[in-house]
């Protein structure tokens, strides 16, 4: 991969669309925006143009656009060209751009081009490879924030913290206590427990991010034939999994995705819980109870007159078949009946309440992955070991949080691996 290549690539979706958006990235196209504008282009100015082939014939109307390096998405030069989004028309583009020399992007190229030129870092790089997945509110409302450096500036500001206290301490050991800051080993050990305080914290929330990012896991169980499979599809307005008279009718797990209140949601419906010699019916039973032990909530259903032991803490219990009772009278349970949609608005009004106790309304110090998760439990081990090992030696400690800046480092790639960087952007589309 070369980074001095033009590349281009289509940024717009696939397939056919009113307008289709091609990028190309290089160094110097002021040339080439002159050629297809038909004169010099004014930067971030929009030129309504008949693209020509090089044998002049018109391949579309079309606008385009040309940034100057560094004022660009990737920092380079860029030319934006808006045809129409007609796949015959964009592979035109296409073969009259590899006639100039171009040659299309690899997925992510661009954004590595942007990191590469100091435009975004790799936290920015997670922020936009969420946004791009974003399916609800809450997760274009979190990956936005992170894309735009939310993130970053608290990262920053750990790691410069860290780096200075690494400082500091190294030179406890170098220096006369005189040539230092008054109560400078007060002050490194308070300003290091503030930062262990921060970097747990910010890991103590992994979960709302997972919840954010990944959806909120709410699963269906309970015994057999009490209308586990009624209430989903009633929760979901379609006729999702099988509902029958006949107990042990859902032997595997049936899901769905949806959104509440801007929340991801994944609901699943399980095989009802029975003592069964039944062969499959006990592999049903085991997904059951891994769909349990991921739930982040279980809707716990009985009908009337059966055992009421809870399943899991923490659970919702949901009395079905409220229309063949009279009595509402089992205190913390919500009646429903998932045949009439009676009770239906509390138990959604229940899921509402708890969801938001698990995102925290969304409050998040920054969005966790897989990826920071396991750099940012570093940081604290070692912010842990400083504090925790310190026997008066400063190299020592000194030493502890220079790992844990570096491990900050890794998350925005101010310290970077290739292998890190390749696995960041593999994740995005062509054209990102
Ligand atoms: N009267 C009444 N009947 C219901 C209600 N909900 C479900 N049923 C009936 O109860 C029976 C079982 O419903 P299902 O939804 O298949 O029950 P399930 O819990 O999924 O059963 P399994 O998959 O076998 O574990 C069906 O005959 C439904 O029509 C309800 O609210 N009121
Ligand atoms: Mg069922």
């Amino acid at each position: 991969m070369n980074n001095n290549d033009t590349i281009f690539a289509l940024s717009s979706g696939r397939g056919k669309s009113g307008v289709a958006v091609i990028r190309i990235s290089g160094n110097d196209l002021e040339k080439f925006a002159k050629k297809i504008i038909g004169r010099t282009p004014v930067p971030r100015h929009a030129y309504f143009t008949n693209l020509r082939d090089d044998n002049g014939e018109i391949i579309d109307q079309c606008v385009v656009i040309y940034f100057v390096a560094p004022h660009s998405f990737t920092g380079t030069d860029i030319i934006e060209i808006q045809c129409h989004g007609a796949p015959a028309v964009i592979n035109k583009i296409f073969e009259f751009l590899r006639g100039h020399n171009m040659r299309g992007a690899t997925p992510g190229e661009f954004s590595r081009r942007a990191f590469y030129n100091n435009k975004m870092d790799l936290s920015d790089v997670d922020g936009l490879v969420a946004l791009l997945d974003a399916q609800t509110d809450k997760q274009r409302a979190a990956a936005l924030r992170s894309m735009m450096g939310g993130d970053s500036a608290v990262y920053e500001n750990w790691r410069d913290q860290m780096l200075e206290i690494s400082a500091y301490a190294a030179a406890m050991t170098d220096y006369d206590a005189d040539d230092l800051p008054p109560n400078i080993a007060d002050k490194i050990l308070g300003r290091m427990k503030t930062l262990y305080t921060a970097v747990s914290g910010a890991l103590g929330n992994y979960k709302v991010s997972r919840a954010i990012m990944c959806g909120i896991n709410i699963t269906i169980v309970g015994e057999t034939n009490v209308g586990k499979s009624s209430l989903f599809n009633r929760i979901v307005g379609s006729a999702r999994a099988i509902v029958s008279d006949i107990p042990g009718t859902t032997r595997d797990v049936v899901s769905a995705q949806m959104d509440i209140d801007g929340y991801m949601v994944n609901l699943s419906d399980t095989a009802g819980l029975r003592a069964t010699v039944d062969f499959v019916e006990r592999i049903g039973i085991e997904r059951t109870n891994t769909e349990i032990a991921n739930a982040d909530i279980v809707l716990h259903i009985v009908n009337i007159g059966d055992s009421i032991t809870p399943i899991t803490k923490d659970e919702i219990l949901v009395i079905n078949k409220s229309d063949t009772i009279d009595s509402h009278d089992i205190l913390g349970a919500i009646y429903v009946s998932a045949k009439t949609g009676a009770g239906l608005p509390e138990l959604m009004h229940e899921i509402r309440n708890r969801i938001a106790e698990i995102t925290n309304n969304g409050e998040s110090a920054v969005m966790i992955n897989a990826r920071t998760y396991d750099l940012l439990v570093t940081a604290r081990d070692e912010l842990f070991a400083a504090l925790n090992d310190f026997n008066g030696d400063y190299d020592i400690l000194s030493e502890h949080v220079r790992y844990a800046a570096d491990a900050i480092g890794k998350i925005l790639g101010t310290i970077g691996t290739a292998e890190i960087l390749d696995k960041t952007f593999s994740q995005l589309c062509l054209g990102k």
